[in-house]
């Protein structure tokens, strides 16, 4: 079973990180001072020790929240030819998207704010004013503040596809907005997990599976540390941040996403995460 670090709220409010099996659950509180942050930084212990840290155990009724401390969450974009072909696809000028693939440098944008992520079980939104929704399924590296990637998580990178095709400038707010960026259930070490690996996304809607399809890592046009080493040339993170890696799945239209569906995306030895999905803000 993975090692693993997982956020907790406690039974009395706390938060805390805990120790614990990516697939299995968190087992073993960490002491107070040992957070995303400092793991991260550099002026705590590795997430490999932290994975592995023996404490009191976990019990009574926990929350999971999104294992993010204040990292910012960027994305990568148009990693996968499944990708490229859906920008084109939506978009009223494919170009960018066409050389995006090919080109020397990535898509990277900036996806969330820490404050804003949400973590598992938690709703992500659809915008009001948005006509064609969909989630995105993406392997997600947890980077330190040297930009080494030290772990892997799960991402769900929402979008509205009818705002970006609308206009390639309208990008931050089909990529930007309350409820678009989940991440969880936990980080799992570098050392734990073995890429290529296997995603599996599901929606439900009302009880009854509407759209389940599969990729993996092994079908991206760019290597990680190609992603990592871009988006440290012109930034530093002294607390670390997180890159989701583009999606390699993306459901045919007219599919779009509705209030109450039930978005899973499971990834090998990573867990599975699960968020419903609400309306967000007001149309026009
Ligand atoms: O340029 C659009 C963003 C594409 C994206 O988010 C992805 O490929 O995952
Ligand atoms: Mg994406």
């Amino acid at each position: 079973m993975p090692a693993a670090i997982f956020r907790l709220r406690l039974p009395y409010g706390e938060e805390r990180l805990a120790s614990g099996d990516a697939l299995g659950g968190p087992r073993s509180v960490a002491p107070a001072e040992v957070t995303i942050d400092a793991i991260l930084g550099g002026d705590g212990p590795s997430l490999e020790e932290a994975a592995r840290m023996d404490g009191a155990a976990v019990s009574g009724d926990v929350i999971l929240l999104p294992p993010v401390g204040t990292q910012e969450v960027w994305a990568a974009g148009v990693t996968y030819l499944r990708s490229r072909e859906a920008r084109v696809e939506e978009a009223i000028e494919a170009s960018p998207y066409d050389r995006v693939y090919a080109a020397e440098r990535p898509e990277l944008f900036l996806k969330s704010a820490a404050w804003r992520v949400r973590g598992p079980s938690e709703p992500i939104g659809i915008r009001a004013d948005s006509t064609w929704d969909v989630p995105e399924p993406e392997l997600t590296l947890v980077l330190d503040s040297r930009m080494r990637i030290v772990g892997y998580t799960i991402g769900n990178d929402a979008s509205s596809r009818s705002i970006e095709g609308e206009n390639t400038l309208y990008l931050p707010q089909a990529k930007t907005y309350d409820g678009s960026c989940a991440i969880g259930p936990a980080l799992v070490p570098v050392s734990q997990a073995e890429p290529p690996f296997g995603i599996r996304m599901s929606i439900e809607r009302g009880g009854e599976l509407v759209f389940d399809d599969a990729t993996s890592t092994g079908q991206m046009a760019r290597p990680f540390d190609e992603l990592a080493a871009y988006l440290g040339r012109g930034l530093t993170f002294p607390r670390g941040a997180f890159l989701m890696t583009g999606t390699g799945i993306v459901p045919d239209p007219p599919f779009t996403l509705e209030p109450g569906d039930v978005v899973s995306i499971a990834i090998d030895g990573l867990g599975t995460l699960t968020n419903p999905v609400e309306l967000i803000g007001s149309g026009p």
